[in-house]
């Protein structure tokens, strides 16, 4: 078991560089919440219905913003204003994948100018540093935090092996704004404090047909000793009562650390 997998979100709040993941680790002992929802809805009053439902039992939210079809500046103001309300940060996962120059017009402008008000976002690092280099000088000044997609949850993913390995060199590399990785389980050796979070959680289904693969969250958080559980239709899905699902699954990712830091 990895030092950091021991202490607590507190004892690791209390030393951490980064600003976001100093709030980050703070409010997840504060609420007691490692959980994550991934709120894919296409209809910005479906989002923050659901957002105002399960913000009592979530740390972050994870938006995909580009989905919804209405998006105005307003959603963006409700939004902030329910992460105030209930205490959570927003991940846009936003999953930028271009040269730099283009990466930080992406991040800073256009309809959604996601740097003004996700706390965090991510990126592949398939172009290379600069994808980095180009998201810091935008959202560094900002003090916002960024994730490095060392691994995915889908079925035959390429971020594997060596390519996983040079994504963790750049996130120490660049450890003033990368806080962390999307990754599957915690990576033993890294020098930082890094937050894995991890997608493709579920309690009642092992995939979606499309390649998604479900693991529990003591799987993911006790086994592969992961910081933060990410779910979406296992929460909000047909038939579902979300904010009983949410507290479920808040439940589920709590216990499971309990049981890891106590090893
Ligand atoms: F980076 C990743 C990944 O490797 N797998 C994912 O599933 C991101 N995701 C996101 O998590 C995906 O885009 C969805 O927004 C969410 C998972 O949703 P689900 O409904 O729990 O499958």
């Amino acid at each position: 078991m990895s030092d950091i997998a021991l202490k607590t979100y507190t004892e690791r709040a209390n030393v951490h560089p980064n600003a976001v993941a100093k709030k980050l680790l703070r409010l997840m002992d504060e609420k007691k919440s490692n959980l994550s929802v991934a709120v894919d809805l296409t209809k910005k009053n479906q989002v923050l219905e659901l957002v105002d439902k399960i913000g009592p039992s979530i740390c972050l939210l994870k938006t995909h913003i580009d989905i919804v079809e209405d998006f105005d500046a307003d959603m963006v103001q409700q939004l902030v204003a329910l992460a105030e309300k209930h205490k959570f940060l927003i991940f846009e996962d936003r999953k930028f994948a271009d040269i730099g120059n283009t990466v930080k017009l992406q991040y800073s402008a256009g309809v959604y100018k996601i740097a003004s008000w996700a706390d965090i976002t991510n990126c592949h690092t398939v172009p290379g540093e600069g994808i980095i280099s180009g998201l810091k000088e935008v959202g560094l000044p900002l003090g916002r935090g960024l994730l490095l997609l060392a691994e995915m949850s889908s079925k035959g993913t390429l971020a594997t092996g060596s390519y996983t390995q040079a994504t963790l060199e750049l996130a120490e590399k660049h450890n003033d704004f990368c806080m962390g990785f999307i990754a599957r389980r915690r990576f033993p050796g890294l020098k930082s404090d890094f937050i894995h979070m991890t997608p493709g959680v579920g309690l009642d289904v092992k995939g979606d047909g499309l390649g998604q693969q479900y693991r529990t969250p003591e799987e993911v958080i006790c086994e592969s000793q992961s910081d933060i559980i990410i779910v979406g239709r296992g929460v909000y899905g047909s038939g579902r009562d979300a904010a009983q699902e949410a507290e479920r699954y808040r439940k589920a990712g709590w216990e499971a650390y309990q049981r890891r830091i106590s090893k």
